[in-house]
Parts: structure tokens; sequence; C-alpha cells
């Protein structure tokens, strides 16, 4: 146990989903309905350090400098000190490098770099696979962030079964996402919330599963063929069936606002153009736009019309998760 009392650092990277996940068959083993796909994002990440200390009296948890007590973290250091043996408090210390409320899931760098360092702090020696089970545990998309380029999450039935895997990293595509920021607010239904709604009440959601499946067997055809335009497209229509398993369901609810609308006209309008570039946005109104390098230049040139620079951010793929 020569890695109890030392500090350990990891950084992972948010990833954007091409294939969504939205919605559990297990809510405590955030098992989740089906299988996704994502592309990892070098510009966006989160530092934790971990440290499992004797002469603390409780856990100490800072995000961003600030002190936080927040149950999820708590239950998530339980899972770790239950997997090594250990029942020591630790010190926990993260910086999320990501634009404030850039819509770019926090909580998938966040949970993978806590797990990341957390196991190894606590003595663990974990493999990528089961790091990304334990990171699941933190937040679903967490399981995709261990991976870097372009990964999965198989679904699974059950704890053992359920993990992040590559496809593709290094990426070989040319493929870059801009993000616009549209919405500082915080979001007034949380993902785990508005999921659980739509699983339990959508009419559309067996029909949401199926198309899931094919959508997923063509998206990692695409990754292998180097297909850009298919996979964009893809993307694109995944993106707008996932939004509409929150306007149907029961209350009804929706992400997105008039500024997202807004941009997914102005896709529109540059696709008809020719240039080449597709939407997706997930648990919040902001936009990503998935472009190729020449096409990054006219595009934000016509983002500007509308929108500051600094709500206009540029990421290419990033690498899997690592102890620093
Ligand atoms: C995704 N999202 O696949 C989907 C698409 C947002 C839209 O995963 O309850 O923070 O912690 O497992 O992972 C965001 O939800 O939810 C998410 P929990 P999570 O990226």
């Amino acid at each position: 146990m020569e890695n109890i009392g030392k500090k350990y650092t990891a950084r992972a990277h948010t990833n954007i989903a091409l294939v969504k996940y939205w919605g559990k068959e297990n809510e405590e083993l955030i098992i989740p309905a089906n299988s996704s796909i994502s592309l990892t994002l070098d510009e966006f990440y989160t530092d934790t350090s971990v440290i499992f200390d004797s002469t603390l009296q409780k856990d100490l948890i800072t995000i961003n400098d600030e002190i936080t007590d927040d149950k999820k973290i708590i239950n998530f250091l339980d899972l770790i000190r239950k997997k090594a043996g250990i029942n020591l408090y630790a010190k926990v210390e993260s910086y999320n490098h990501v634009p404030n409320s850039a819509g770019l899931a926090s909580s998938a760098s966040a949970y993978a770099s806590l797990a990341t360092a957390g196991s190894k702090a606590a003595g663990l020696e974990l493999s990528d696979k089961e790091l990304s089970m334990l990171a699941r545990r933190g937040s679903g998309s967490a399981t995709r962030s261990i991976f870097g380029g372009f990964a999965a999450w198989n679904k699974g039935t059950d704890d053992n079964t359920s993990y992040g895997y590559s496809i593709e990293d290094p990426v070989k595509m040319d493929i870059n996402m801009i993000a616009i920021v549209l919405n500082g607010n915080p979001k007034k239904i949380s993902s785990r919330v508005g999921m659980k709604i739509s699983y339990e009440t959508s009419p559309f959601y067996d029909s949401w599963i199926k198309q899931t499946n094919d959508d997923f067997s063509t998206i990692e055809n695409a990754i292998k063929n180097g297909d850009f335009s298919t996979l964009g497209k893809t993307a694109e229509l995944n993106a707008m069936r996932m939004h509409s398993l929150t306007l149907s369901a029961d209350p009804s609810y929706l992400y997105l606002n008039k500024d997202s609308l807004l941009v997914i006209e102005m896709v529109k309008t540059l696709r008809e153009q020719g240039i080449e570039c597709y939407y997706t946005m997930d648990a919040g109104p902001n936009v990503k736009i998935i472009c190729q390098k020449n096409n990054i230049k006219p595009i934000i040139n016509k983002l500007s019309n509308q929108f500051s620079q600094d709500q206009i951010k540029v990421s290419g793929p990033g690498e899997k998760v690592k102890l620093i």
C-alpha cells in the first residue's frame, strides 16, 4: 500500500457523444439503455488530485478551489475505498478547464479523472477497461472519457459487462468541433432527471433504442471507413432523435432555446453554400458544430455575425486519461 499517503493527479478530457446515451436500465449501477459513441476533445479537460490521508477526519473536496460536500462525490470515494479495502478519508482537488457552462459534460472529465487519480491513490492498479467501469458509477458519460479519440460505451447488462473501449485513437479522420456557448445559466432539468422522465414516459422510447442501435453501426462503420459525411449526418440525426425524447416526455421539457434554433439554421445555410458541417446538442442549449479543418474559418466568420468571439470554442480530438 505504498501509494497511500501520496498525492496522485489525473487529467481527463470531456467528450461529445455522436450516438447519445439518454436513459438507464439500472440507475444505481448506471447501466444505460443503449450503447453510445463519442469523440474525446483536447481543449476541454479536468485535472483532479487525490490523496488518502490518515490525519483527515472527513473527506475534503474542492472544485475550482470551492469547498463542496457533494454526496455523489463522497459516494464515489466510498466505492473506491470499498474496492481497495481502506477506510481513510481523502483530500480531493479538482480543476475544470471547461469553459464555464460550455454545455460540454464536465461530469465526464470530472469522474474519469477522479476514478483514475482516486484508484491510484488508494493503491489499486486498474486497466483502462476497469477504470471505465469505475468512472461509469460516477457519471455515465465518464465511461467514454477514459479513452481518447473515438470511444464507445458498451451497454452491457451488469456492473462487469458495461464498459468503455477505444474505437480509434489517435483519430485518422479530419474532424473538429466548434462549440457555441449560448447560456451560462444552470439547467433546470439535470441530465439525470431528464433521461429518467424520457425513459419512463416517452412513447417513442422503444423506437429510439431501435434507431440508436442502427446509428451506432452506421457511425462505427463511418469511423472505420473515414467517411466524415456519413458520420456527421448520422450524429446530427441522432441528436435530434434524442431531443425528441424530451419533447415527447410527460412532463415535456426542452433544452434548446431560440439561439440554438438560430445556430441550427446557420448550419443548414452553410451546408447549402457548400460548407460541410453538422450540428449536435446535449442536455443544454449550446450547439456544437462538427466540421473539417478547412471549414473552421468560414464557419466562425458566419457565427461571428451573431455571437462574440468568447462564445465560440474550437477543439480537435483529445487524448486518453493520464496521470500527470
Ligand atoms: C451523452 N449526455 O451521451 C449524453 C447526451 C447528455 C446528452 O451523458 O446521470 O452526466 O451522470 O449518467 O453522463 C449527460 O449525462 O448523466 C450525458 P449521468 P451524464 O453524452
